[in-house]
């Protein structure tokens, strides 16, 4: 495991880029720029905030009892679903969403260009089931991209489901529209329905919601009139969008979306290769999910 002074002599950029250590001994990367500014763990490469300089709140929730310790999941900000996504396809007891977001990555490079700061993570698969490693590249302005490649390292054929799994900050869930999936096929979990159902117009949101839209390259929007912004999801290297908002009884089980009804301040919308997408790589293959999030100011209505 890297060290902080390792880090920080290695890839702290002048006040732009420092990296610190949190009382259970997290190491965050503490980006401000003149641009935006971002934490990103360590354990899990996991961004828990990204707020561009001309926002006054952020782009992306964090729970106020997110568990920033290393090796747990963290509720909020942009989890990195994989291997896989969801359960394990065979074996139901490991952990759900796969084991990236609680490994410690490795810090590999920074970069700061335009005012916009470059950080670079890998994780070593050392689950011989997964001999494959993943390289996560964060781009952090007044956009965020994240740039997630897999690279199959072994002899034979590797499944692989993946999500960025985001945490956006919202004025409302009662008053979001998610516009651009329409027409577009969907599994909903919460139903469970046994066969796909299709989106008519623009996802609202009135209950528990928790849908893989597949075959879904198209970009997306949260349309957010009580913050009076748009955030926009450009893609590419994903096929599934996958949306979530647990509502008031899966908030209240979950125990740890925040006090204060916290659950209505996010939703997920999840640039994700899952269901019908899974992957499935050659020996030697790489796969290269890419996506950008920008915030709109609307005007005044
Ligand atoms: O992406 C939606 C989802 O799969 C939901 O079903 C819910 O389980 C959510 O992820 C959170 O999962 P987590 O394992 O982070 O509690």
């Amino acid at each position: 495991m890297q060290s902080l002074q390792h880090v920080n002599q290695q890839f702290a950029l002048t006040d732009k880029l420092q990296f610190s250590q949190n009382a259970h001994g997290l190491i965050i990367a503490e980006i401000t720029s003149a641009q935006a500014s971002a934490r990103i763990s360590l354990s899990g490469a996991h961004l828990l905030s990204w707020q561009p300089a001309d926002l006054d709140t952020p782009a992306i929730w964090l729970s106020e009892q997110a568990n920033l310790i290393p090796g747990k999941s963290i509720r909020g900000g942009i989890p990195v679903c994989w291997p896989w996504f969801g359960p394990h396809p065979q074996d139901g007891t490991l952990p759900a969403h796969g084991f990236a977001r609680t490994s410690q990555w490795q810090v590999t490079h920074s970069g700061i260009a335009n005012d916009v700061i470059t950080l670079g993570f890998e994780l070593q698969s050392s689950d011989s089931n997964y001999p494959c490693s993943a390289r996560l590249e964060y781009k952090i302005g007044p956009q965020l991209e994240l740039t997630l490649t897999t690279h199959n390292h072994g002899s034979q054929a590797l499944t692989i489901s993946e999500a960025m799994h985001t945490y956006f900050h919202i004025s409302d869930i009662a008053d979001i529209q998610l516009q651009g999936l329409n027409n577009v096929a969907y599994w909903d979990k919460v139903s469970n329905h046994p066969a796909t159902m299709t989106q008519q117009q623009a996802v609202q949101f009135s209950a528990e919601t928790d849908r893989v839209y597949i075959n879904s390259p198209q970009a997306c929007t949260i349309h957010d009139p009580g913050l009076k912004r748009d955030i926009q999801i450009n893609k590419t290297g994903s096929l599934s969008t996958v949306v979530w908002s647990p509502w008031y009884e899966k908030a209240e089980r979950m125990g740890d979306l925040g006090a204060n009804n916290g659950w209505r301040q996010m939703v997920c919308v999840e640039s994700a290769n899952a269901f019908d997408n899974t992957l499935i790589l050659a020996p030697d293959q790489t796969h290269t999910l890419n996506v950008n999030y920008q915030v709109k100011k609307l005007d005044d209505f």
